[in-house]
Formats: C-alpha cells, sequence, structure tokens
C-alpha cells in the first residue's frame, strides 16, 4: 500500500466514524426541553417519550445564546406525580456523565403512567441552578 492509498483509507475510516457517530445522535429525539436562564435543558430518548417501566435516557445541557455544551458539574433529576389521596409518587433518575462535557446518561423507572413534575437541578464549577417542568409518561 502506498503512503497515498494508506491516507485515502485511513480518512475513509475516519468519515464512517464520524457519520456513524451524527447517525447516532440524530436518532434521538426530544421528550421535553427547557431554557433555564442562560442555560437550555433538554432530555432525549430513542422514542422520544418516556414510558411506564425502565426508560434509558440523554440529558444534555447547551448555552441558550452558543448552543454550545456546557459542562455544569453535577446533575440529578427527580420527579414527581400527584395522587388524589395518597402521598405523591417520587422517582428518581440515575444519570452518569457521558464522554461529551453537558452530556449526561440516564436511566428512570416509572410505576405507572401520567403526568410527572420534574425537577432537574445541577452544581459545578459554572455555578448552581434548578428548573422544573412537566413531562407525561405514556
Ligand atoms: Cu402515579
Amino acid at each position: 500500500m502506498t503512503r497515498r492509498t494508506m491516507g485515502a483509507v485511513l480518512g475513509a475510516v475516519l468519515m464512517t466514524a464520524g457519520l456513524m457517530g451524527a447517525a447516532f445522535a440524530d436518532d434521538l429525539k426530544v421528550i421535553q426541553t427547557r431554557k433555564a436562564k442562560d442555560l437550555v435543558i433538554t432530555l432525549l430518548s430513542e422514542s422520544g417519550q418516556w414510558t411506564q417501566g425502565n426508560n434509558d435516557f440523554v440529558l444534555e445541557v447547551t448555552s441558550a445564546k452558543t448552543k454550545e455544551p456546557v459542562d455544569v458539574g453535577k446533575v440529578s433529576l427527580n420527579t414527581s406525580m400527584a395522587m388524589p389521596g395518597m402521598a405523591p409518587m417520587l422517582a428518581g433518575a440515575t444519570l452518569s456523565p457521558d464522554k461529551t462535557p453537558g452530556r449526561y446518561t440516564g436511566t428512570i423507572n416509572f410505576a405507572d403512567s401520567g403526568a410527572r413534575q420534574v425537577s432537574v437541578t445541577w452544581a459545578g464549577p459554572a455555578g448552581k441552578g434548578s428548573t422544573k417542568f412537566t413531562v407525561s409518561v405514556r
């Protein structure tokens, strides 16, 4: 193999890897997105919704101005469902930071369907914050 051919092969491999990465990201659909001051918090998953049972999802934090990812340090996500005549049903997510800053992979389990009050909090070198929004569990 000449040096030139090797370069072309390597280029093709890198391009394929890049396209595959992009394809994976494009496969995710938005569950919910919420602006919190200068940040945008977005929940994504393959189906674009949370359902009863176990759910894998991705939480992304980006700058509202630049659209660039923002590393907000430690993130937690908790949900609550108001139930008439009983204590609210609570469910928290397990979140771990991804290789990409500002991107976290999570799992959460819902015992039933219905509207959830979702609370996301973060704390890190860039400061602390929190936001609340509603997600309907199908
Ligand atoms: Cu419930």
